[in-house]
């Protein structure tokens, strides 16, 4: 009999998660809440560490694309080192969003604690809560329970939740309608999927990359991000049209060059997937629909086909990631549960 993996469960638990995320939505009154400040006429920082840096890079991104606001993600580290940098006066209202599933990463604690002081008001996304919920009156506390070391589920979910905001700021009746359609789609993406992404991690690569662009660059760092942490495997991420300018020197079939295409950018980013397999990749695709030009040149090709608006879609790109992480991880003979280094939360020495 398998050993149980809990990482894998709670990957495979996102579809329930999600639907349970959105029904909490439907009933906080926080957007109202922070309608009062003037939402479409401020600088939004995202800020976190390891996953929820990503989880920022693609928020920052879903804000810049929902609600054409200035928006932009950094490292909680760099509030710390360098917040005169970090905490630019743009003449804008900046409005900080910290961003931590546990509520206790040191790093995270601490920039907050910076904002009191300079009286900076901040939103607090988290699924624990810890001490990051008791330093700020605006939180959005998930109901999620996630037991494994890495981030999967929450970090989809403080995705979704972060999209739905904006899409509850910009007032869009189209995107806020299609959020409902998610859990279905994605459990539907994961029952074909699974097993073929199953045998993807059975293959030996060297390393990894990951490429996406606008906030599927984000996506691309997690992917990455899960494969190294759930297999200690080396990975890379890029933006898509960026792997041009010199990292694509590294182009050999040993090395799996992950291309998560997106709608708006379909043709320039095939254009890639097509030069990188004229020099020898091996490719893997993910993408909401695949022609025909794309499937001659994609190895291992996952569809999403899912029938929302092209940003409601992000979130579920990254599963193709978690699974692959801990699958490249079990055929090491690690254990997705207790990733080689790691640990839960990041707490330093006060
Ligand atoms: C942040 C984090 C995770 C990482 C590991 C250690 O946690 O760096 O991204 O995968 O679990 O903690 P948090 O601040 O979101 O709780």
């Amino acid at each position: 009999m398998t050993k149980q993996v809990v990482t894998l469960d709670e990957i495979n638990s996102q579809p329930e998660v999600w639907q349970n995320v959105l029904e909490f939505l439907a009933k906080s009154d926080l957007p109202a809440t922070l309608q009062h400040l003037h939402p479409t006429n401020m600088y939004w920082l995202f800020v976190g560490c390891g996953t929820s840096f990503y989880l920022a890079e693609a928020a920052a991104g879903s804000f810049r694309s929902i609600l054409q606001v200035p928006a932009q993600a950094i490292p909680a580290s760099e509030i710390l080192i360098f917040p005169e940098a970090a905490l630019v006066d743009s003449g804008k209202q900046l409005f900080p969003v910290l961003i931590s599933r546990s509520g206790m990463t040191s790093e995270v604690i601490r920039a907050a604690r910076d904002l009191q002081a300079r009286e900076i008001p901040f939103l607090a996304v988290t699924c624990d809560g810890g001490d990051l919920e008791k330093l700020t009156p605006y939180v959005l506390r998930l109901p999620v329970i996630e037991r494994s070391t890495v981030m999967t589920a929450s970090f989809t979910s403080m995705l979704l939740v972060m999209q739905y905001l904006a899409a509850r700021f910009a007032e869009n009746k189209q995107l806020l309608s299609a959020f409902e359609k998610l859990p279905a789609g994605l459990r539907r993406f994961l029952e074909e999927n699974e097993e073929s992404i199953k045998e993807l991690g059975e293959e030996e690569f060297e390393n990894y990359v990951f490429l996406g662009q606008g906030a599927l660059f984000g996506i691309a760092q997690e992917c990455a991000l899960k494969v190294t942490e759930s297999s200690c495997s080396y990975t890379q991420s890029f933006h898509t049209l960026e792997f041009r300018h010199g990292p694509k020197s590294i182009i050999v079939p040993q090395v799996l060059t992950g291309f998560l295409i997106s709608e708006r950018g379909y043709q320039e980013e095939v254009e890639v997937v097509r030069e990188m397999k004229e020099l020898g990749a091996t490719t893997l695709v993910i993408t909401n629909q695949a022609t025909s030009d794309l499937r001659e040149i994609t190895d291992y090709l996952f569809v999403l086909d899912l029938a929302v608006p092209e940003i409601l879609r992000t979130a579920a790109y990254a599963t193709v990631g978690q699974l692959l992480g801990s699958y490249v991880g079990l055929r090491k003979g690690l254990n997705p549960d207790s990733p080689k280094n790691l640990t839960r939360v990041v707490m330093l020495e006060a």
